[in-house]
């Protein structure tokens, strides 16, 4: 897949999910450096560079796209020809999404160890790591229930519904508004992520905070799947992630919107859920409490304060 298609896809969101973006993402490099014609590695590199930035520029929140680019040119700066760099990029972004494959069936096994036979589980979105736990428990013989959103406005509840109805799971349809009335008939809740903040925080899709509180209320604990490169390394130098706020008439009609002057629509479509709200985080690596987020971006991507000046964030990316 070509770059600008693969970007225009991320930004209509017919790619959507962190895990996918990411992977997308790896395969548009890939693609883009075994098509660029450069005869020397610097020209192959600011090619490179300006293939990042179109796709680093499609959707703002999810931190496995900076990640991924990361991963896949950090050596970039190093090669010296033009090969040498393309068959780098090549392996890099082979490697990446191998591991990405890998971690989101890692994170199922681990998961998949957290719910208990006769469980009912609430997810909210489309994660495919939180639904890969989901899958995989159910695959082992535990009788398991969902209860999944509707994840307005952009419906994402509709494919995890379907997702689920396909593996065999009975699962619940809700409103989002309904998951305070039924929270006290749910064992656990498990979601996925876009970002992880240095302090434990948690970004995903707008509700996901509502539901976090809601847990906390009941009493329910609250897991979230994620693999390592939605660990944000940049928190650490206090950067904030930024929610994307997504056009209004995904909300509300344009034809309707226009009869109403003094209505702004607003319409982010991420939200934060402070650590203490979350009880566990599985990533590839081991379940960890929120607390510990810093140990995953020193360890596992590899932060040095030296390495925050390239232009794609930290280098040294440890991608297995
Ligand atoms: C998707 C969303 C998902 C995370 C994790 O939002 O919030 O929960 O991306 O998904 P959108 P995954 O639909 O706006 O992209 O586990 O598949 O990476």
């Amino acid at each position: 897949m070509i770059v600008p298609e693969t970007a225009n896809k991320i930004k209509s969101m017919e790619i959507r999910g962190a895990g996918r973006i990411a992977r997308a993402v790896a395969e548009a490099l890939r693609d883009h450096a075994l098509a660029v014609q450069a005869p020397a590695p610097a020209a192959f590199r600011e090619e490179m560079e300006r293939a990042a930035s179109t796709l680093l520029a499609t959707r703002p929140t999810a931190v496995s796209l900076p990640n991924a680019v990361h991963i896949v040119l950090a050596d970039l700066g190093h090669a010296k020809t033009t090969e040498e760099a393309r068959a780098d990029v090549v392996q890099r972004a082979d490697d990446f999404i191998r591991s990405s494959q890998h971690a989101v069936e890692q994170i199922a096994q681990f998961g998949a160890s957290h719910i208990r036979d006769g469980d009912t589980i609430l997810t909210h979105c489309n994660s495919e790591a939180a639904l890969g736990c989901i899958i995989e428990a159910h695959r082992q013989g535990k009788e398991i229930e969902v209860f999944a959103t509707e994840v307005r406005p952009r419906n994402q509840g509709l494919i995890t519904i379907r997702t689920l109805n396909d593996a065999g799971i009975k699962t619940n349809f809700i409103v989002d508004s309904a998951v305070r009335s039924f929270i006290n008939d749910v064992d656990l809740v498990i979601v996925g992520a876009d970002a992880v903040t240095v302090n434990g925080a948690v970004v995903n899709k707008i509700g996901t905070a509502q539901v976090a509180h809601s847990a906390r209320e009941a009493r329910v604990n609250m897991v979230v799947a994620a693999e390592t490169y939605k660990f944000a390394p940049r928190t650490i130098l206090g950067e904030l992630i930024r929610i994307e706020e997504r056009p209004g008439s995904e909300v509300l009609p344009d034809e309707i919107a226009r009869t109403l002057p003094l209505v702004t629509v607003r319409n982010p479509a991420f939200d934060v859920t402070p650590a203490e709200y979350v009880d566990l985080i599985v990533t590839e690596k081991g379940a960890i409490p929120p607390q510990m987020a810093y140990v995953i971006i020193r360890d596992y991507l590899g932060w040095g304060i030296d390495e925050f000046h390239t232009p794609f964030g930290p280098a040294g990316f440890n991608c297995e």
